[in-house]
């Protein structure tokens, strides 16, 4: 196989773990994390009529915090309770039937099964294997990457892009306006409805060593939005104020992380929120991101409806994936 899973290494590591996963004192959650204290990000209730209201909140999280939580946000629960039912049900299969969808070595695609290969710049890794495929628009999707056992994962996952839209269209629409543009401009900044869905599914396993390992570390979404679920074993940690937070896990509601490309569209109004995972002694932890994304080849920059003199550009326009390949191998954006 060559490649060696963290779900396997999780199986024989039942007191230690392997150096390679001990992070440096400046990362390990134990050390690094505020105790006591649940970061109370946002709380948006997305059915509000009341839009300037449910504006004024979002401009205010994505300011500030560059996270928040939407509840009622119109993706019925049973959609998202069947999302992660089929998404366990894969990483709890047989190691060879999940190497069927595994990345191939060299491959540009970042699509598939897969652990991170490359070690970070500490030498370190994640405690985590991933599965990422695309859910929209449908000339994007690549269904080899789909498991096909089980059987309802193809519907499940349709399903849930499908009610994706109205949640995407939503936000995009308030983070428009919140910048004084008509309510398309940020969402046509991005491609418009050819933007993409870029599903990951982290498997956490237990971790005898969560005070040391993290599962994710430190960084930012290269995306637009992402729009997160997890299961219920509390993860997610903010950077708020030079400070770890845990952020709370609230049953049925959406976590939104405003990504890079929207701060650079709203050329530094909004932020995009630094943000890490922590993994669990007793629990399997599981999230399943949506990067939603503009299409490669569109160059994204500050809008110009926001930039004149006395606002001058804090940010260089560049296709998406030079964006992407410039942060991916850390060359000055
Ligand atoms: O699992 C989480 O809560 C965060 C995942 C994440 O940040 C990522 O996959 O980029």
């Amino acid at each position: 196989m060559g490649v060696e899973r963290v779900q396997e290494i999780a199986n024989f590591s039942k007191e230690t773990i392997p150096e390679e996963f001990i992070r440096t004192t400046y990362e390990q959650p134990a050390l690094t994390t505020v105790q006591g204290t649940v970061l109370e990000v946002p709380v948006i209730d997305l059915s509000d009529p009341d839009e300037e209201k449910v504006v004024r909140a979002i401009v205010d999280a994505s300011s500030n915090w560059g996270m928040f939580q939407v509840v009622n946000h119109g993706i019925p629960h049973e959609t998202v309770r069947k999302l992660k039912e089929v998404g366990k049900a894969f990483f709890e299969l047989p190691p060879h039937e999940k190497e069927a969808y595994a990345k191939s070595p060299g491959s540009q695609s970042i699509e598939g099964y897969g652990t991170k290969l490359q070690r970070e710049v500490e030498g370190k890794k994640a405690w985590v294997d991933h599965l990422f495929h695309k859910i929209w628009p449908p000339s994007e999707i690549n269904y080899q990457f789909w498991p096909k056992n089980p059987p309802s994962y193809r519907k499940n996952n349709e399903e849930y892009a499908k009610h994706m839209h109205g949640v995407v269209n939503k936000l995009f629409r308030c983070l428009s306006l919140g910048l004084g543009l008509e309510g398309n401009e940020m969402k046509e900044a991005m491609g418009g409805d050819n933007m993409v869905y870029l599903l990951k599914i982290n498997y956490y396993p237990q971790c005898p060593r969560p005070d040391l390992a993290l599962g994710v570390p430190a960084h930012t979404d290269m995306s637009a939005i992402t729009i997160l679920v997890p299961n219920d074993v509390q993860g997610l940690q903010a950077c708020k104020d030079d400070h770890w937070y845990d952020v709370e896990y609230i049953p049925n509601a959406l976590i939104v992380h405003i990504g890079d490309q929207v701060e650079i569209v709203s050329n530094g109004k909004y932020k995009s929120v630094l943000h890490r995972a922590k993994v669990n002694k007793e629990k399997t932890r599981i999230s399943w991101p949506v990067f939603v994304e503009p299409p490669s080849d569109l160059e994204v920059g500050p809008h110009p409806k926001l930039v004149n003199e006395a606002n001058p550009p804090q940010f260089e326009s560049k296709k998406y994936s030079q964006y992407c390949f410039c942060k991916l191998n850390k060359t000055p954006k």
